[in-house]
Formats: structure tokens, C-alpha cells, sequence
């Protein structure tokens, strides 16, 4: 039985290389909450909250985030024997929504325990892989030029594919201008959720364009408008907000609402909750790669873990961490080379923490 004896909440705040642009807001600075369970044998595991600072992509935000883990999630875990990391998972689960601050515990609890263990986190959760394959996310530029300036030092740097993140205002031309200057790259873009099912157009125009999927078009729960536009399209639709967790995947799968899944270890509420959501996509033949949050090392490693797993059959965001980040939390940076991440062989994380950088970088920090 497993118990823990301290938990270690710490906010700690990054400049980010490359000011990042979605449909909904700006960032050049990120804060993240690294949570640290240290179990009654002295054991350590870390997680990462990757909230966004504001409540744009999902209701949470950092202060939410910080709140519910101090009052509720903390008390939980130091209260809750667990044999396995799914069993912490469920209680956790007794607090509704909140999933990145939930999977920022469940992350440590398996960093925790597949360590004491003495097995990699990937082969913990049921992956086989060696490396994974990784495509690059990129945000919404001041130019068109700007963007395949982007574009090219990341193909150049071995990326697998390219994700584009598209707004009304920028759409097709910018998606075009890539197309046509890398034919051979494998693009796919993110609307995250900013359209209407009136902009229709915009979408038989990008169906033209031999992308790997459409992601995220509409808001997050309507669900039977992605159905009503993956019926009208050949270019897959990949759902991201719309699946927070695997009720949501049960509901797209019964409507057909996309034929592609983005998982996020943060989204769906922790490595628990996203593995069940790959068993079942997989089972359904649905296709499904690894979403990221602009995690730090700790929340990237467990990205890396995550897409070992045999159905995460397409390339994941699992970027190295200088594309975002000067100098990351972790000892090693998460680096990607020629397109593939190593998966670690090492027990845990793979990737020890960088204690005195995370002190130099912290802005508050709560124990109990
Ligand atoms: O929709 O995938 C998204 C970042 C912030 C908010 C939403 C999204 C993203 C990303 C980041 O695309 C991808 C990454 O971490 O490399
Ligand atoms: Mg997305």
C-alpha cells in the first residue's frame, strides 16, 4: 500500500523563445504548478499543471488550478491508500472537472510509482515504443512569411509534421502559402474551436487541401455540428476540447463526430484517464496522437511516455523543449531528433527534475 506524506505544490514561471499565438489569446511567458508527492518510504514522483494563465481553452486557469489543488485535491491525496495510480485517480475523481489540476497529481502518483517499481513510465502504462514520432504546433503569425519562415526551420530541424493554428482572418491563404511552399509535408490545422457552422465555406475550401486532419472546428460541446461537417468532408475532423473524457469519446464515436482523437494528459484529467481514452479509440480503429499544453519537462516527459502506446499511430506534439523554452526544468532537456523523441529506458519520469533552476523560477510555493 502506498501513502503519501507530503504533497509540494510549486508555481513556477518560464519565458517562452517564441511569442505563441492561438485564435484565442497571446502568450510570452508561461506558469505551470510542478507537483511533488513524497510517499511515507521517502519516494518522490513529480507532475506538471499546464494551465493556461486564462480560461480560453478550457474553464481553468492557474489561480483555479492552484486553489483546487491547495483545498480540495491535496487533502485527497494525503488522505487516500493506493495500490495502483488508478485508485488515487478515482478519488481525485470525486472533485467534477478540474482535470488539469487533477492530472498534474495523477501524473506524479505513476511518475511515483512506476519509479519505485524500477520501470519506465512508458512500459508502466502499456507502451512498447522506443521513440516517438513528433510534429511541431505552430502559432498564428503577424505574416504569411513570417509563418513559413516558421514552417522551414522546423522542417529543417526533422519535425514530422506541422500543425497550423487557423482563426478567422487566418485561414486558407496562410494554410495555402504552406501547401504549396512544402508539398511534402505532412500539415494539419487547429481552429481551436473558433468557427461557426456558417463558416462552412472556409472548410470545403481547406477539404481541398491534402490535409492530415481538421482540428477542433467548432465549440467544445457541440458535438453534433463536427458530426454534420465530417459527414460533408473527406479531410479527417480530430477532436481536442470536445473529449474531456471517455463519456465525451463514447458520444463522438456514436455520432461520428471525428475520425481522428488528440489526447492530452492534461485535458483528460491525468495518464489514467488518457490511457482509457486510448484503449477505446483504439478498439474503435480511431487513430490518436499526443496533444500538448506547452508542458515543462516533467509534464513533456509524461507526453513522451503516453505516445509509446500502440495506438498513438500518428506524430504527437511532443516538440523538443527548445522550441519553447531557453532552458527547461528537467536536469536534460527533452530533445527531438531527426523527428523522434527517445522514449526513456530509465525507471519514472526519465527526466530528474533541475531543483535549483526550479527555485530560481518559482513564484510561490505551498506544503502539507
Ligand atoms: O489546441 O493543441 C492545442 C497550446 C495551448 C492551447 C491549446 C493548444 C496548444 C498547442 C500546443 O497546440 C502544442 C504543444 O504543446 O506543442
Ligand atoms: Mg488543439
Amino acid at each position: 500500500m502506498m501513502r503519501i506524506a507530503k504533497v509540494e505544490l510549486r508555481r513556477v514561471r518560464l519565458p517562452l523563445v517564441h511569442e505563441f499565438q492561438t485564435s484565442s489569446h497571446a502568450k510570452k511567458y508561461l506558469e505551470h504548478i510542478l507537483v511533488a508527492l513524497t510517499s511515507t518510504d521517502g519516494a518522490v514522483g513529480w507532475g506538471e499543471i499546464a494551465s493556461p494563465s486564462g480560461p480560453f481553452y478550457s474553464a481553468e486557469t492557474v489561480e483555479s488550478c492552484w486553489a483546487v489543488s491547495r483545498s480540495f485535491l491535496a487533502p485527497i491525496v494525503l488522505r487516500t491508500e493506493w495500490e495502483h495510480p488508478s485508485e488515487l485517480a478515482a478519488a481525485l475523481g470525486k472533485v467534477r472537472g478540474n482535470h488539469f489540476a487533477r492530472a498534474g497529481f495523477d501524473v506524479a502518483a505513476w511518475a511515483l510509482w512506476s519509479g519505485m517499481r524500477g520501470e519506465p513510465l512508458a512500459s508502466a502504462l502499456g507502451g512498447s515504443r522506443e521513440r516517438v514520432e513528433a510534429g511541431v504546433s505552430l502559432g498564428i503569425e503577424p505574416t504569411i512569411d513570417d509563418l513559413l519562415a516558421q514552417v522551414s526551420s522546423r522542417v529543417a530541424e526533422g519535425y514530422r509534421r506541422v500543425k497550423l493554428k487557423i482563426a478567422p482572418g487566418w485561414d486558407v491563404l496562410p494554410v495555402r502559402a504552406v501547401r504549396s511552399a512544402f508539398p511534402s509535408v505532412p500539415v494539419h490545422v487547429d481552429a481551436n474551436g473558433a468557427y461557426a457552422v456558417s463558416d462552412i465555406s472556409v472548410f470545403q475550401d481547406l477539404d481541398t487541401l491534402g490535409l492530415l486532419m481538421i482540428e477542433q472546428p467548432f465549440a467544445p460541446r457541440d458535438l453534433v455540428a463536427h458530426a454534420t461537417l465530417q459527414e460533408s468532408l473527406e479531410t479527417p475532423v480530430c477532436l481536442d476540447e470536445s473529449v474531456e473524457d471517455v463519456a465525451d469519446l463514447v458520444t463522438a464515436l456514436r455520432l461520428g463526430a471525428g475520425r481522428i482523437l488528440n489526447i492530452k494528459v492534461s485535458r483528460m484529467g491525468g495518464l489514467t484517464h488518457a490511457v482509457r481514452a486510448h484503449d477505446l479509440a483504439r478498439s474503435a480503429g480511431i487513430p490518436v496522437w499526443c496533444g500538448g499544453m506547452h508542458e515543462f519537462g516533467i509534464g513533456r516527459a509524461a507526453n513522451v511516455a503516453l505516445s509509446a502506446l500502440p495506438g498513438f499511430t500518428l506524430p504527437s506534439d511532443v516538440s523538443g523543449s527548445d522550441k519553447y523554452y531557453a532552458r527547461d526544468v528537467t536536469t536534460t532537456p527533452i530533445t527531438c531528433t531527426d523527428g523522434f523523441v527517445d522514449v526513456p529506458s530509465a525507471p519514472g519520469l526519465g527526466w530528474d527534475p533541475d531543483l535549483d533552476f526550479i527555485a530560481a523560477h518559482t513564484t510561490d510555493t505551498f506544503t502539507s
